[in-house]
């Protein structure tokens, strides 16, 4: 087995930078951008002019189907696995690793800009065989085990972690649920996230759970002590998902938004994982929504599942699209949602992992988008002219909008100054080169101006526009 390493600084740099963080919201105030509407078009576009993503559960098997990536590659910026990076799918036997399929689909997702979520390091459910039979300190190292792996075989590639998956019970108690994981010892969440924090120090950290959307039920209260105990304790936790599947058994309540806000005060990111309604009332993915904008730290939402057909409860049409493709009601409300909503504040905690490599050498990351700087423009020659400028900012990472004239059909080439990535984009197709550094955005079909978010890892140079060419 791998030699566990507990990162004993990384918890502390970790916390520093959010106290620091902290620390000049109080001393600022958090300065909420005006919650004026916007009009992105698409799902992941709307979500990202406010500075969060939107994203849905892919499955490897449909990403042969054009119609479901027509609608993926148009409408979403965060893809999660549905089942091809649980445990059973990733180590089928012990000390195989097995990433084919995980593959496909993170790599379909990065060369499209869109980000990915890592799903499930350890879970009770879902084991490869000769995990389920496996007990004791053996269970305990082949988890660790599993977790170093996976984790670090993604690094870099994955921008969150559903480290642990559903530890706790159902029903009254508030506590763990029994597993062959919880009977390792108490400690199993706590040394899984060690480890992964160890195995991939940049991506973010999340426990994830389902019927913990009741700001009142005894298991959203156990799983809020535990985040709050490991935030006192230094446990690299960053983020808590929240699966919100609703049904007629486990409905939305009206407290959701106290949930969503109670457990971002612990200081952790919370996110909406895997949501879907049964029926999918308008009015209640509308509520979801807007709970989700109404808190700074909700940093993203995703469906579990694009079109019905796709849905683990397809009987229960519970998503956003037909199954012919088509969008529902639902989705009508989901975007207004996202259009009337607040942007996440710019002075808010970093939500990626602080940069580990020097200062900032250009401009502090805290201060308000620049309105003065003059917008760039390539050279003329391509048949159109391409303007770029500079949209929000926040702690970690930046938006920028290029205006093309002169061409419907286009194709623009922007690069971006290393160490900085692109993490998402709306309103174009890219593709990029090898340094993943220089972008070219084709036009297809949704306008003449595209955006694109930066993670500026600590250099906040401003994006060029190299060429514009009318095709
Ligand atoms: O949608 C997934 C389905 O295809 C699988 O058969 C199932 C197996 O457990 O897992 C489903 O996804 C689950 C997710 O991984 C964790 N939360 C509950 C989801 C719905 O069951």
């Amino acid at each position: 087995m791998t030699e566990r390493c507990h990162g004993d600084t990384r918890p502390r740099a970790r916390t520093a930078i959010v106290l620091a963080a902290a620390a000049l919201l109080a001393a600022t105030g958090a300065a909420f951008l005006p919650s004026t509407a916007s009009a992105g078009t698409t799902l992941g576009a709307s979500a990202a002019e406010k500075g969060r993503y939107f994203g849905t559960a892919v499955a490897a098997s449909r990403l042969s189907d054009n119609a479901y990536t027509t609608i993926l590659n148009r409408e979403f910026n965060m893809v999660t696995a549905e089942n091809e990076m649980k445990m059973n799918a990733t180590e089928p036997q012990q000390g195989r690793f097995s990433y084919g399929a995980a593959e496909q689909i993170v790599n379909h997702a990065r060369s499209r800009g869109m980000s990915v979520r890592g799903h499930t390091l350890a879970w009770h459910s879902q084991q490869p065989g000769w995990m389920e039979s496996m007990s004791g300190s053996a269970l305990r190292q082949a988890m660790l085990n599993h977790v170093t792996q996976v984790a670090t075989h993604f690094r870099g590639q994955v921008v969150a972690w559903d480290v642990v998956n559903e530890a706790f019970a159902d029903g009254s108690s508030g506590g763990r649920r029994d597993s062959n994981l919880q009977r390792t010892g108490n400690d199993w969440i706590e040394a899984a996230f060690r480890a992964a924090d160890a195995a991939d120090p940049n991506a973010k950290l999340c426990y994830n759970d389902y019927n913990t959307d009741n700001w009142t039920h005894a298991k959203t209260q156990g799983v809020y002590n535990m985040v709050r105990d490991f935030k006192a304790r230094g446990v690299p936790i960053d983020c808590v998902g929240f699966q919100s599947h609703f049904n007629n058994n486990s409905p939305y309540v009206s407290n959701y938004r106290t949930t969503l806000s109670s457990f971002a005060a612990l200081g952790v990111d919370v996110q909406i994982t895997e949501l879907d309604i049964q029926g999918a009332p308008a009015n209640t993915y509308r509520s979801v929504v807007e709970d989700c904008m109404a808190v700074p730290r909700c940093n993203g939402i995703t469906v579990w599942g694009i079109r019905d057909s796709d849905s683990w409860l397809a009987s229960q049409t519970p998503l956003l699209f037909n199954s012919n493709g088509s969008k529902k009601a639902a989705y009508d409300a989901v975007l207004a949602a996202l259009n009337n909503g607040a942007a996440v504040p710019t002075t808010a905690p970093p939500t990626s992992a602080p940069p580990t490599s020097a200062p900032p050498t250009s401009t502090p990351p805290t201060s308000a988008p620049p309105t003065s700087a003059p917008p760039t423009t390539p050279p003329p020659g391509g048949g159109c002219t391409a303007t770029l400028q500079d949209s929000t900012r926040w702690g970690d990472r930046f938006n920028s909008q290029v205006t093309v004239s002169g061409a419907s059909n286009w194709s623009v080439v922007v690069a971006v100054t290393p160490p900085q990535k692109v993490s998402a984009t709306w309103n174009g197709s890219p593709t990029w080169d090898s340094s993943g550094n220089v972008m070219t955005m084709r036009s297809n079909g949704s306008g003449n101006v595209f955006g694109f978010t930066t993670m500026a890892n600590g250099n906040w140079t401003r994006p060029q526009v190299l060429s514009c060419t009318a095709s």
